[in-house]
């Protein structure tokens, strides 16, 4: 009978891991990677933390609508989050961290991920655990011993590594290797630290650029980061990317410079 009572309490998650996911016409990847979210929430609730799924529809012209509304009738843990107008990614991020503020609490996590079923959930276990150790954000690197990359081009490589070069020679953020992966978990007290420091400027950037953005802005709030390696499946990725290259990168050079500046 004990026994029984001491299985229940250990399985009894009182933290939450809130996931966001950004998505914009991912109709074919997105119930993928719902479906592989949900098939990890017994290893989450074991490390003590309660799956709660919610993805952001930024007003999508395919099914991503439909796909997201059936998911969140069959399960109670996905509640799916629709923008009435197309915001970018700047404005799904935003969406996605005003919420988890507002209904979660200290000691509760925030995974962000690309909604394009690149980036596997598996690998947020030992996200979680690294930030054990003290961190206040995890992130998921291409640029770590036992990292892979999979199926994404010579150009998106190059460019990859452009910017991790430009951005460490600009921002230097301290463990930092991969500034433009989306795939991080952060805690609720860092993301609240950086909120009362920027208040709605935290993520100003509209832009992919906003990923960067958001980590700078993090680390000035005195954020502890790390990284853990990852495999990146962009050979999972059905459709096209949604990145525009010339835009992502003209934003992400100036606003690195401006955010050095303190502007
Ligand atoms: N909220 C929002 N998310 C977007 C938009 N465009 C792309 N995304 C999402 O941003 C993430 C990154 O885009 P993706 O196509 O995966 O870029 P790539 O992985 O760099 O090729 C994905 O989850 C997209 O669904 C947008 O206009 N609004
Ligand atoms: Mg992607």
């Amino acid at each position: 009978m004990v026994e029984v009572v001491n299985n229940e309490e250990k399985l009894m998650a009182n933290k939450k891991i809130f996931v966001g996911l950004p998505c914009y016409n991912e109709e074919k990847n997105i119930g993928k990677l719902l479906d592989s979210w949900l098939d990890l929430a017994d290893d989450l609730l074991q490390r003590g933390y309660e799956l709660v799924l919610r993805p952001v529809d930024d007003k999508s012209s395919d099914k991503t609508k439909d796909i997201l509304e059936a998911y969140a009738n069959k399960y109670s843990n996905i509640k799916p989050i629709y923008h009435k107008e197309n915001k970018n990614l700047g404005g799904g991020l935003n969406s996605i961290i005003n919420t988890f503020l507002a209904n979660c609490q200290r000691g509760d996590l925030l995974a962000v991920m690309d909604g394009d079923y690149t980036h596997l959930p598996i690998f947020s276990l030992s996200m979680i655990d690294k930030l054990a150790y003290s961190y206040d954000i995890v992130i998921a690197s291409r640029y770590r011993k036992g990292s892979e990359i999979h199926g994404l081009s010579k150009f998106r490589e190059m460019m990859s590594i452009g910017a991790r070069i430009y951005y460490s020679l600009v921002l230097g953020i301290k463990g930092v290797r991969d500034y433009t992966c989306g795939y991080r978990i952060y805690t609720y007290e860092i993301l609240e630290e950086g909120k009362n420091k920027y208040k709605e400027n935290l993520v100003q950037n509209t832009s992919f650029a906003c990923m960067m953005e958001l980590l700078y802005k993090l680390y000035k709030s005195g954020a502890k980061i790390a990284e853990v390696p990852f495999v990146l499946k962009y050979d999972n990725k059905e459709g096209e990317s949604k990145m525009n290259v010339g835009k992502t990168s003209k934003d992400s050079i100036v606003s690195a410079i401006k955010l050095r500046l303190g502007k």
